[in-house]
C-alpha cells in the first residue's frame, strides 16, 4: 500500500494537467514546500548532497538519501517524488531501491540512464557517461515488477541531451525506456534556453507524459510548459537549497556588520513561527491531556 497523500500525481497527470513539484532537503523544506501550495515534494539528490556539505557525485548512500525522504513523508501528506539517481547499482540493486522507497512512502522514483557512480548534470564540462539503452532497459523493468502499488510512479530519466549525444539518442532512448514500462520520460538539459527541451518534445511521439527540470532555462514559465501539452510534471530542481542559502548569507552578514542581532529579528520569522512548524502546539496539547 502506497502513503496516502493529499494529492495523486498519477491522476493530475492523467487528467492532462501538470504537476508542479518543488525540491527539499529536510522534513523542513518539505513542509515549506506544502505550505506554498506545491503539488508534490522533490526529494533531490542535488539538494540533500548540498545540504550534506557533499558535491551530487553518488557520494551520499541510499540509506541517507531514504531515512531523508521517510522523514519529509513522516511530516508532510504531499506526494514526494524520489530522485533516486541510477538505482544505487544495476537492475539487481534497482529492485531494493524500489521496495524501501515504495515503503517509505514515496509517490514516484526517477531513475537516470548515467554509469554509477555518476556526476551532477549542469556542472560545465561535467563527466557524463551512459548505460547502453539495453542495460536502462532492464533497471526500467525492473522497476516495475518491484513496485507493489501501481500508483507508484517509475519516470525514466534520460541524460542523452546532458551527454551532449544529441537529441535523435534522446528520443531513442526515451522511445526504448518507455517500452520497458516506465510511466513518464525525464529529458534533462543544461541549455540555457528551452529550445532545446521544446524541440525534445515536440518530436516525441511516445504516449509517455514528459518532465522537465527548467533550472538551466528559468524562461521556461509553468503557461510555457503547459502549451506544450505533453508536459506531466514540472520540478523546480534547487530552490529550496538555493533560497535557504541566500536567505542565512543575508541574515549572518546582517549580524556580522552590526555586531548583534538587534536590526536582524524585523527581517526573519519570529520564533513562534518555527514552533508552529515544529507544531508545538500538539505537544501542549499532549501535556495538558498526559502529563500528571
Ligand atoms: C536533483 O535535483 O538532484 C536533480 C536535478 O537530479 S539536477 O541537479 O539538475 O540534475
Ligand atoms: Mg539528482
Amino acid at each position: 500500500m502506497m502513503r496516502k497523500t493529499s494529492k495523486n500525481l498519477r491522476e493530475i497527470v492523467a487528467k492532462g494537467e501538470m504537476a508542479r513539484v518543488m525540491a527539499a532537503h529536510d522534513p523542513l523544506s518539505a513542509i515549506l514546500v506544502e505550505e506554498a501550495g506545491f503539488d508534490g515534494i522533490w526529494a533531490s539528490g542535488f539538494e540533500y548532497s548540498a545540504a550534506m556539505g557533499l558535491a551530487d557525485v553518488s557520494l551520499v548512500s541510499m540509506a541517507e538519501h531514504l531515512t531523508n525522504m521517510r522523514h519529509m513523508a513522516e511530516r508532510t501528506s504531499l506526494p514526494i517524488v524520489a530522485d533516486v539517481d541510477t538505482g544505487y547499482g544495476n537492475a539487481i540493486n534497482v529492485l531494493y531501491t524500489i521496495e524501501q522507497y515504495e515503503a517509505a512512502g514515496a509517490a514516484a522514483v526517477v531513475i537516470e540512464d548515467k554509469m554509477f557512480p555518476k556526476v551532477t548534470s549542469l556542472i560545465e564540462g561535467g563527466r557524463q557517461e551512459l548505460v547502453s539503452i539495453p542495460e536502462f532497459q532492464g533497471k526500467v523493468e525492473a522497476a516495475v515488477s518491484a513496485r507493489k502499488d501501481s500508483d507508484f510512479l517509475i519516470i525514466a530519466r534520460t541524460e542523452a541531451l546532458i551527454a551532449g549525444r544529441g537529441e535523435t539518442e534522446a528520443l531513442e532512448r526515451a522511445r526504448a525506456y518507455e517500452a520497458a514500462g516506465a510511466d513518464m520520460i525525464l529529458i534533462h538539459s543544461k541549455q540555457k534556453t528551452p529550445d532545446e527541451i521544446e524541440s525534445f518534445i515536440n518530436n516525441w511521439d511516445g504516449n509517455a507524459p514528459i518532465v522537465i527540470v527548467p533550472t538551466a532555462y528559468p524562461q521556461m514559465t509553468e503557461a510555457r510548459a503547459k502549451a506544450l501539452k505533453k508536459v506531466g510534471i514540472l520540478i523546480y530542481g534547487n530552490h529550496a537549497v538555493r533560497g535557504a542559502v541566500t536567505g542565512m548569507r543575508q541574515v549572518f552578514a546582517q549580524i556580522i556588520k552590526d555586531g548583534g542581532i538587534q536590526n536582524t529579528d524585523a527581517e526573519i520569522v519570529p520564533v513562534s513561527e518555527i514552533f508552529r512548524l515544529q507544531r508545538m502546539d500538539q505537544v501542549t496539547e499532549s501535556e495538558k491531556r498526559f502529563l500528571r
